[in-house]
């Protein structure tokens, strides 16, 4: 089987809908057809100042979300990136063939590192994306379901297996990003025009999966919709309504097309208050199992623990080999 990798950030508590829908959600469905691995990337919330106590609750709280999800262990490897090692360690590897220029290109840290000050930006989040490289190669990873503001990462994740391929001999499987059309890039309640991102301008434009299902029906319900009363799927000038169909298509596996012609006639007020519906429908089931978990912390651990012991398994032997490779010297 393909193998797929992915991973998500335990910084922010609850996933938010653009998570779950751009990403999440495919982590589900590639565990059938794929040799999956998923992990919750630790290393990768240090590069902003974390609370070390929330930090390792977030860490359980982000694990418990990708099982009440349907992350299912026996199906896929999930586990705790701080938990095998060979992610620090292959970083190095990559950081020291990275080019200064190609890595200050990353426009994730331009906006990241600006929004802090630049002053404030750690080197650790401009070298993020080389940890990112490391964690998809170690894998030997095929496929990497992530949404469209992780394109670049993935295209730098190739241009480093080529180059280190064709300097040191096959060694990495070239990756492709995995990311939906319809999905990729779901848009700010608030702001049709903005990513949903944990850094919303507003707390009104941005669900997150565990809040109150009331406050996620009262988001939708006055999420911001467009001139003129039609609906129907135009992202150029219907960006509010298109978000809101994209979403609830998703949500409730209905095609764009049958939501336009069950609306048709109808108010935007008609699609809110159902979507809210779905909304709440999908959440209650999804809050309950997340708190499942986490109140089993023996079951959880248990199963962190058993990932990470099929991820270094893998890990390892592409660290072994790499380091072979760049010619380091076997300890005996
Ligand atoms: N709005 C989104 N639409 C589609 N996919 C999204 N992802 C994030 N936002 C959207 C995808 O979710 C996965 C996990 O993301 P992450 O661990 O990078 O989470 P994050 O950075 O905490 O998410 P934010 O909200 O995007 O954070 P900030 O505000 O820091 O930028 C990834 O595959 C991501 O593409």
């Amino acid at each position: 089987r393909p193998r797929a990798l992915s991973g998500i950030q335990p910084t922010a508590g609850s996933f938010h809908l653009g998570n779950y829908l751009g990403a999440v959600r495919q982590y589900v469905a590639l565990q059938e057809t794929h040799d999956a691995f998923y992990m919750v990337v630790d290393l990768h919330a240090i590069t902003v100042p974390q609370d070390p106590a929330e930090l390792r609750a977030n860490t359980r709280l982000a694990a418990a979300q990708l099982l009440a999800a349907g992350l299912d262990p026996r199906r896929c490897t999930l586990f705790i990136q701080s938990h095998v090692p060979e992610h620090a360690q292959l970083a190095w590897v990559m950081n020291c063939i990275t080019g200064f220029g190609e890595a200050s290109r990353m426009t994730q840290f331009k906006d990241k590192s600006a929004k802090q000050g630049a002053d404030r930006a750690t080197v650790g989040l401009f070298t993020y994306p080389i940890l990112q490289v490391a964690d998809i190669l170690l894998y030997q990873a095929n496929a990497v379901p992530v949404g469209e503001d992780q394109r670049q990462h993935v295209e730098l994740t190739r241009d480093l297996a080529e180059r280190f391929n064709s300097r040191f001999g096959q060694t990495f499987t070239v990756p492709a990003p995995y990311i939906l059309k319809e999905v990729g890039k779901i848009y700010d309640l608030q702001d049709p025009a903005a990513k949903m991102s944990k850094s919303a301008s507003t707390p009104k434009g941005l669900i997150n999966l565990l809040d109150e299902p009331k406050a996620t029906a009262k988001k939708i319900k006055s999420a911001v919709t467009d001139t003129g009363t039609e609906i129907r799927f135009d992202p150029e000038t219907k960006p509010g309504v298109s978000n809101l169909l994209t979403i609830y298509s998703t949500l409730t596996d209905t095609t764009v097309a049958q939501l336009e012609d069950k609306y048709t006639g109808k108010g935007y007020g008609a699609l809110k208050t159902d979507l809210a519906d779905a909304m709440v429908e999908f959440v209650t089931p999804f809050r309950s199992r997340t708190r499942e978990y986490l109140d089993d912390p023996e079951t959880l651990d248990s199963i962190l623990a058993e990932g990470a012991e099929k991820a270094r398994a893998v890990a390892a032997e592409t660290l072994a080999q790499t380091y072979d490779r760049v010619g380091f010297l076997p300890a005996k």
